[in-house]
């Protein structure tokens, strides 16, 4: 990952495949294991888009990987989950809920056709060659809605844990995108609840900001308008998701897949004299007779929405490399990229190394070499380098047992600090001496806490602060 978490997580990654080699090393059966679980370390962390019955999940996910291969039909309705990897050839595995993977041809028109029952199907495994995919994993799920109950069952049945007892088909999710385009209701935000994510790795997105509000003839800009209400959202599921970001995903897709040609654009540019509201109705009412065939209509209709073609008509007299560039920066796919990058994908590394360290556990249990196993993951997890990694396997155990803890609060702010002033709670600047009081405060109050905890849990967190404060607590060493 770029930016500035690159070196904490990097220095997770080392310490991690320093373990696997050495679980390796132990010889046997456990070569296989280690390269198996070194599978995971190496692979991008994987991000899975939920929501409900089209909210547009397909669409952003077009977006992100800059190619139209998830199906987003209006009338039919995603009915499996996709994983899209980075890979090549274009090609597709179809895994059944029985664990039996099936390779299968992907056509020209990206249909995989399923040789089992979708009802069967676990999940596809779905590769590509695709830049966007060499950082991060994406799946695409079917939408959550009581109207379609087999669609809605196949997404939890590979997000949730313990869902009918199918433990194989586990997607292994390490950071969600929550898509929304009103606000969320109760079961969705229940839904949410149940999958093994934190705040901190859960974007929501507020979806269709193009058709916020009255839409596109509205008194009000819709984008400004969604922007508004995803800052008020933001707030409101701050329990919940790290931030709200507004986002058309249709004009992002449009804009990254290459959709636009000239032609489009000169046709768009045509309509520049007319009102909005005669534009509107041009689109609406096949009896007017408009200056554009009805196929071309259908078709700008269908990439641009109706606030793209009322308000792209002036931009597309530049052609349709500025309509484009329009369409990119009216979408907010740039504030989207930001937010994963800044923080999604920060604590998805930290997931990730925590689904490793998970894996060495039950492998510890299931093994004949079990001591040498848990005194590696033991190790591992007394090592400076995956402090990160513990403190947010505390963190998720906490919002689990007791999210109103004052402890839930203190990993929390560990986590999220990027300097040791940030991790007693002051501001990045506060002096050295400032940072050794508060951490001497913090200590001492862990230790009272530590007499009278109130889960395995919670000792297992007061465990894990004090190791955070006892280094800030002295003086630096020289
Ligand atoms: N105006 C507008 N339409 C959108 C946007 N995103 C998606 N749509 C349209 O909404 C319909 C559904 O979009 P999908 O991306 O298939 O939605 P989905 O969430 O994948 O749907 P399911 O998989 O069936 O739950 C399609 O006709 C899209 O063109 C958007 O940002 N703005
Ligand atoms: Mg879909």
């Amino acid at each position: 990952m770029s930016g500035p978490n690159a070196g904490p997580s990097t220095a997770v990654h080392q310490t991690l495949d320093q373990g696997l080699r050495h679980l390796a090393s132990l010889g046997g059966d456990l070569v296989d294991y280690a390269n198996s679980i070194g599978s995971i370390l190496w692979s991008p962390p994987r991000v899975v888009i939920v929501g409900r019955l089209k909210a547009g999940k397909s669409t952003l996910v077009n977006a992100l990987i800059g190619a139209p291969v998830a199906e987003t039909a209006a009338l039919e309705a995603t009915n499996v989950v996709t994983i899209y990897s980075d890979g090549s050839p274009s090609r597709a595995d179809v895994v059944g809920i029985d664990g039996r993977r099936y390779p299968v041809a992907v056509h020209r028109d990206e249909r995989v056709h399923l040789p089992i029952d979708s009802p069967d199907v676990a999940f596809v495994d779905r590769w590509l060659p695709s830049a966007a995919l060499r950082n991060l994993t994406l799946i695409d799920t079917p939408g959550l809605s009581t109207l379609t109950v087999a669609n809605d069952a196949a997404t939890r049945r590979v997000t949730i844990d313990g869902f009918e007892q199918t433990r194989t088909a586990s997607i292994d999710a390490d950071a969600a995108i929550f898509l929304f385009d009103a606000a969320p209701r109760r079961d969705e935000l229940d839904f949410l609840a149940q999958l093994p994510f934190t705040p901190l790795n859960t974007l929501g997105v507020l979806s269709r900001a193009d058709a916020f509000g009255e839409g596109a003839l509205g008194r009000r800009d819709p984008l400004g308008h969604a922007a508004e209400h995803a800052t008020r959202l933001s707030a409101q599921l701050a329990g919940t998701v790290e931030d709200v970001v507004p986002i058309s995903g249709l004009m992002a897709q449009t804009s990254h897949t290459g959709m636009l040609t000239e032609q489009l654009a000169a046709q768009l540019a045509s309509l520049q004299a007319m009102s909005p509201l005669d534009v509107t109705l041009m689109f609406d009412d096949d009896a007017v007779d408009g200056s554009l065939m009805p196929a071309v209509r259908d078709r700008l209709l269908g990439l641009l929405g109706e606030y793209g073609v009322i308000n792209g008509r002036r931009v597309a007299t530049g052609g349709a490399a500025a309509l484009n560039r329009w369409l990119v920066d009216r979408s907010g796919i740039a504030t989207l990229h930001r937010a994963l990058d800044a923080s999604t994908t920060r604590y998805a590394v930290l997931h990730r190394a925590h689904r490793i360290l998970d894996r060495l556990d039950r492998l510890a249990f299931t093994h004949p070499a079990r001591e040498q196993i848990r005194s590696l993951t033991a190790q591992l997890r007394a090592t400076p380098s995956l402090h990160p990694v513990t403190v947010f396997e505390d963190y998720q155990r906490m919002l689990r047992t007791d999210p109103k803890a004052a402890v839930t609060d203190e990993l929390r702010t560990v986590l999220t600090a990027t300097s040791p002033a940030g991790r007693v709670g002051l501001p990045d600047q506060a002096p050295t001496h400032a940072v050794m009081a508060e951490a001497q405060r913090r200590l001492a109050m862990a230790h009272q806490r530590a007499l009278a905890t109130g889960s395995a849990a919670e000792d297992a967190a007061i465990v894990t602060l004090i190791r955070t404060y006892t280094p800030l607590s002295a003086p630096p060493a020289r």
